[in-house]
């Protein structure tokens, strides 16, 4: 425990709780330090097949913790997002597992952002997404612009971004912005569940495959279907792929080893 973030290692799957229930968990300094040194960390552990992000208490996370805001010495805006918070969100999106966000409460600003990073979403019933920002006369950022369109489509994400009305869970789920809505008491072991699984999967492949959605949505076909080839050069000649086959071929269940 850091700095109000919680990093618990268990078996494979890391899980990341945000820990500062009083104020909804909002991103302080510590926190984004040491969510930023948390991710990089895990991303260079073999060991941890898979992430949870999380928050504790009834929110996930509010977003910039605003009481920072009144200190003289705080850095001007764009520093702080250059420098603490766009790092998170390369984090979560460079690193070879990956991460769900549980969200088990509301997601606002920023803290909506961090769910949005995530590779994929599970929400509890009472969860809900609110883009805080222009509420406070401020522009979302933490790459909300960027991934807003892309899971909801561009009429929908101005709507949320400039109206910034809450989107509940239901309506989360019908807009594709999470994958499952569960009863909140039951959010941390469907998320366990999905870790576990991915877990099993060949880590090698999973992290080519997250790079390639990640890049498809900026390039033409022709180049992905080169980018698919490529990739496929890399993971066909890997020992998760020979431990695939034989798995199939004896008509067990595959041992990923990662190489
Ligand atoms: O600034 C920069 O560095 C640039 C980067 C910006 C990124 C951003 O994230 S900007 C957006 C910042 N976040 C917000 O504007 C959200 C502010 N919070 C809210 O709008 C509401 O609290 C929520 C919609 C999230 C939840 O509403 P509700 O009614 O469920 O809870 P509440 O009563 O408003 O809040 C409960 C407590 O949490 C309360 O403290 P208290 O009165 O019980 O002592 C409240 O002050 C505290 N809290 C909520 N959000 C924040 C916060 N404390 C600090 N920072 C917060 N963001």
């Amino acid at each position: 425990m850091t700095d109000g973030l919680r990093v618990e290692i268990d078996g494979p799957v890391a899980t990341l709780t945000l820990d500062r229930p009083a104020a909804l968990n909002a991103l302080t300094i510590g926190v984004k330090v040491a969510l930023r040194t948390a991710l990089e960390s895990i991303a260079g552990d073999p060991a941890v097949r898979a992430v949870i992000l999380t928050g504790a208490g009834r929110a996930f996370c509010a977003g910039q913790d605003l009481a920072e805001r009144d200190e003289p010495d705080a850095a001007p805006l764009d520093v702080e997002v250059r420098e603490r918070y766009n790092p998170i969100i390369r984090a979560l999106r460079s690193m070879g597992q990956p991460v769900i966000a549980a969200v088990n409460g509301v997601a606002a600003g920023a803290g909506a952002s961090l769910a949005f990073a995530c590779d994929l979403r599970i929400a509890a019933e009472e969860a809900r997404f609110v883009l805080a920002f222009g509420r406070i006369g401020l522009v979302p950022d933490s790459g909300a612009t960027w991934f807003l369109p892309r899971l909801v489509g561009p009429a929908k994400a101005a709507e949320l971004a400039l109206v910034g009305d809450a989107v509940d869970a239901a309506e989360a789920l019908r807009l594709g912005l999470v994958s499952s809505v569960v009863p909140g008491d039951q959010l941390l072991a469907e998320a366990r569940a999905m870790a576990d699984r991915l877990a099993e999967g060949a880590p090698l492949a999973l992290s080519l495959t997250k790079g390639a959605l990640e890049r498809s949505l900026t390039i033409d076909l022709d180049i992905a279907l080169e980018d698919e080839a490529r990739l496929q050069g890399i993971a066909g000649a890997s020992a998760d792929h020979a431990e695939g086959l034989a798995a199939f071929r004896e008509k067990r269940q595959p041992r990923f080893s990662g190489r």
